[in-house]
């Protein structure tokens, strides 16, 4: 049987069990979390442990950095950040961490979400954040599973599963259209 999590031992070093999450998903308020929990349905389809909480920029600046600057050395491999507004979670996360970062515009009551896809798309050279569409959190969790496939074949044989699925439906729908 294959063992998913073989190749993340010498990388980790410190006994990752089988449970570890891996994706840290964070989000500045509570009012985020209908953008984010997409990204932690497909982790959770994908079997993907995870944890996800709420983490302000600016708010619980402290909280932020506590979290970043911990999140490599407990095991967490990618991070998704949602923010709306004026979003600095995810870019400020990326400049306390060398984990990736993926960043999830929310779109708020007004701009239509351009503000906080600006926030996080526009940042400066040297740190990136991989930004996914305004309210795409499921884009944020897929990128992540695709993020981790690199070091993991389960993962990558699952994704490959995944998008052969997506086709299949969109063939169907055309077959039926055509019919
Ligand atoms: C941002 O401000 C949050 O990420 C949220 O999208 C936005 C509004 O937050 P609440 O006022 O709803 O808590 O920091």
């Amino acid at each position: 049987e294959l063992d998913l999590y073989a190749p993340l031992a010498p990388v980790s070093g410190s006994g990752l069990s089988s449970r570890q999450p891996l994706v840290g998903i964070i989000m500045g308020s509570d009012s985020d979390l209908p953008v984010m929990i997409p990204a932690a349905r497909i982790l959770d389809r994908f079997e993907i442990p995870y944890e996800l909480t709420i983490v302000s920029a600016h708010r619980t600046p402290n909280r932020m950095s506590e979290y970043a600057l911990s999140a490599a050395s407990k095991g967490l491999r990618v991070i998704i950040a949602g923010a709306g507004g004026a979003a600095h979670l995810p870019g400020m996360v990326a400049a306390m961490t060398s984990l990736p970062v993926v960043g999830v515009p929310v779109k708020g009551s007004s701009l239509d979400g351009v503000d906080s896809l600006h926030s996080i798309v526009q940042m400066p050279r040297g740190i990136p954040v991989a930004t996914v569409a305004i309210n795409n959190g499921m884009n944020a969790g897929l990128l992540a599973i695709r993020i981790l496939a690199v070091g993991i074949p389960g993962f990558l044989l699952r994704m490959d599963g995944y998008v052969r699925d997506q086709a299949d439906e969109v063939m169907c729908k055309a077959k039926r259209l055509e019919e």
